[in-house]
């Protein structure tokens, strides 16, 4: 036995903290299961037969092995939603932006490290509309022995936030397609895979019963994992506690409701100050724009320990879906921790100040149902999907695949947030393209997402893959780089991966471009990402191999 190594036996032996295995394997059997929810039996694809299906559990510098062997018959590919990636793009997921599609039969190895986060993030399907069944949850622990920035919670549970279609979800868009309209909106929300008590097919179906004892903190780990809606969520008779967002700790702050994006993930503890019973959790959908979405109200249950049977529920009211006041209040209280610990390391010097129009439009289709599609765009650009993945084409120097002339600003300047109503462009044509944005390793990034009234104006989730984010403003109406960049937080703004840019309004958002690869910008609206609000970044390599992409994993997929 070599010295070094018999070294290492006796301190693994004195301190196996200190060497701790780092390496998480995981094996991801990507197959079609019969389930019934609703009333209703249909096949969904899952992750080894499981929805929502299997949490992840890390550590804070961990190596995370996921095998991921397509069993089905679609294309798949999975997202680790929020991890950093720090160059290791081909490891990010999005199908032909950093890799091809896991064909049926094949098998990828997702390989990264977690670098610098803690807190709760999700993975899911990144292509078609799989993601509405292949989903879970990402727990990511501090590094052992590192506590967390307030009182360790008694238990911690995950709770996963969903939609449901009665019918097949690949059927529901590829009808949207068809047409040229807005796909049908699901026929339910979920918490954990399940409707809850309060739906008439909940008997067999069970759903989250959370069981607690009076007196002790309880922390939720919750993710909206929906398609297409942005949820509110409400505990009967009790105030929530946030102290993370989107893997990162904020400044603890109490409510009564949470907002929650699709891709946004909020840890809140919930304190059981009550004595016995049984209270009412409630996620109901958030939309203040005069959009049709699925008004169902999931519901699951907080069980006190001692609670007699025969005790009646809780209830709780949820908020009108139009409650844009609930919503700013929870948004506005939102701040990051920005401790010695956990600095706020906000870019204060811009590289590239950018402004992107996000929002719908109206293209001809001689064989739509009015003759012509909804569409949506970012500076009026509706993103067409390379059939070649960007990132490969990126490594390989190959042509033809994309453009890096992504415009910075909005090819025309018009009233983008269209209101007083009436003042939107009549022309709502977009141009289509695969076009990126081109950024320096290390350069510096203010990028304001501006709703426009086109069609409606709407609340659009924009998530950015590969880096967090500050948002440092965000307002109604149209941004005035005059008069609102005055009024930036810049102390304490919150870090994340996925922002909602108000209903007719704009947000602006500050990050550093430290991650070589090619990064997906888009709508987290997966109807909006299908009709083409996305983008993507291209982040050069910087100095020697510290600053930049690794080579590609030998199992990469190829198309
Ligand atoms: C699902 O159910 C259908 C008919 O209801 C059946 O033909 C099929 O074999 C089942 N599939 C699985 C994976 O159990
Ligand atoms: C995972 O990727 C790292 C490089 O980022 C590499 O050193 C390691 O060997 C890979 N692990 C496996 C099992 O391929
Ligand atoms: C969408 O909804 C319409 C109207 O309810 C219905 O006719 C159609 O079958 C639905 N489409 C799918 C794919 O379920
Ligand atoms: C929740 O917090 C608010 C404001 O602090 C307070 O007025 C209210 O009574 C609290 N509700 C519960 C159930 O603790
Ligand atoms: C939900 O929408 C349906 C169809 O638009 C409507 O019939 C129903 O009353 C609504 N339910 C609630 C609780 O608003
Ligand atoms: C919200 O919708 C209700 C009816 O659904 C309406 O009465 C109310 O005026 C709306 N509130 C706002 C702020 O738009
Ligand atoms: C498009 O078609 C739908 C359904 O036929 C109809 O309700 C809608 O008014 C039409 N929209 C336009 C802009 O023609
Ligand atoms: C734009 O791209 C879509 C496919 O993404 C295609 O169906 C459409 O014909 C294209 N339009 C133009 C004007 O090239
Ligand atoms: C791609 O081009 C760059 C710059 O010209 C070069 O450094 C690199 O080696 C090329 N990569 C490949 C895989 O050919
Ligand atoms: C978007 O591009 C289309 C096609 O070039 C053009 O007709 C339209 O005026 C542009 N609209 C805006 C708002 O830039
Ligand atoms: C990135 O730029 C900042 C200044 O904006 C500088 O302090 C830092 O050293 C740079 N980092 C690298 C890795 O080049
Ligand atoms: C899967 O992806 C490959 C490579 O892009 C493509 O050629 C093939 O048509 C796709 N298969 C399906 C079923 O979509
Ligand atoms: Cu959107």
């Amino acid at each position: 036995m070599e010295p070094w190594v018999r070294v290492l036996l006796l301190v693994a032996f004195l301190f196996p903290a200190l060497v701790e295995c780092r390496v998480r394997h995981y094996k991801f059997n990507v197959v079609t299961r019969n389930t019934t929810r609703l009333c209703s039996s249909k096949p969904i694809v899952t992750v080894n037969g499981r929805f929502p299906g299997p949490t992840l559990y890390a550590r804070e510098d961990d190596n995370v092995l996921i095998k991921v062997v397509n069993h089905v018959k679609y294309n798949v590919t999975i997202h680790w939603h929020g991890i950093r990636q720090l160059r290791t793009g081909w490891h990010d997921g999005p199908a032909y932006i950093t890799q091809c599609p896991i064909q049926p039969g094949q098998t990828y190895t997702y390989n990264f490290t977690i670098t610098g986060q803690r807190g709760t993030l999700l993975w899911h399907a990144h292509i078609l509309w799989l993601r509405a069944t292949i989903h879970g949850g990402i727990v990511i622990l501090p590094k052992r022995g590192v506590p967390y920035p307030f009182p360790k919670p008694e238990k911690e549970i995950v709770v996963i936030l969903g939609e449901w279609w009665k019918s097949d979800t690949e059927a529901v868009i590829n009808q949207a397609m068809q047409s040229g309209l807005a796909p049908n909106v699901s026929d339910a929300h979920t918490i954990n895979g399940h409707p809850g008590p309060l739906s008439p097919c909940s008997s067999k179906q069970g759903g989250l019963k959370l069981q607690v004892e009076s007196g002790k903190k309880y922390m939720l780990r919750i993710i909206n994992a929906a398609l297409n809606e942005e949820l509110f969520f409400k505990v009967a008779g009790h105030n929530l506690t946030v102290v993370e967002v989107d893997a990162t700790y904020t400044k603890p702050f109490t409510t009564d409701t949470l907002l929650i994006t699709p891709g946004q993930t909020t840890n809140a503890i919930l304190t059981a100050d009550r004595r016995a019973g049984q209270y009412l959790i409630a996620a109901s959908p958030f939309m203040d724009s005069p959009i049709t979405v699925d008004n169902a109200t999931a519901t699951a249950t907080v069980h006190y320990s001692g609670t007699l049977s025969t005790s009646a529920t809780t209830l709780t009211k949820p908020p009108p879906q139009n409650a844009t006041s609930i919503a700013n209040k929870f948004i506005n209280s939102l701040r990051s921790l920005n401790s010695k610990k956990y600095p706020a390391q906000v870019p204060l010097k811009m590289d590239h100040n950018l402004l992107f129009t996000v929002g719908l439009g109206v293209n001809p289709c001689s064989t739509c149902v009015n003759g012509s599609r909804v569409v949506a765009a970012i500076n009026n650009v509706s993103f067409v999907m390379p059939t070649y993945s960007l990132l490969q084409a990126h490594y390989f120097n190959k042509s033809g695949v994309f453009t890096t002339d992504f415009p910075g600003n909005p090819p025309i300047s018009f009233n983008y947030s269209g209101n007083p109503p009436g003042t939107s462009p009549a022309n709502m044509n977009t141009m289509n393209g695969t076009r990126l944005y081109r950024l320096n390793y290390n350069a510096t990034v203010q990028l304001v997402l501006q709703d426009t009234g086109i069609i409606a104006p709407e609340n659009h989730p924009v998530h950015l893959h590969g880096f967090n984010f500050f948002q440092v403003g965000r307002g109604l109406g149209n941004f005035s780089p005059k008069n609102d960049s005055k009024k930036f937080n810049l102390r304490d703004p919150v870090e994340r991966n996925t922002i909602g840019v108000p209903s007719g309004g704009w947000v602006a958002i500050r990050f550093r471009a430290d991650n070589p690869g090619v990064w997906f910008l888009h709508c987290h609206l997966e109807v909006h990402t299908t009709w083409g609000l996305k983008m993507a970044f291209v982040v050069d390599n910087g100095k020697g191999p510290n600053e930049s992409l690794i080579p590609p994993p030998s199992d990469l997929p190829t198309c």
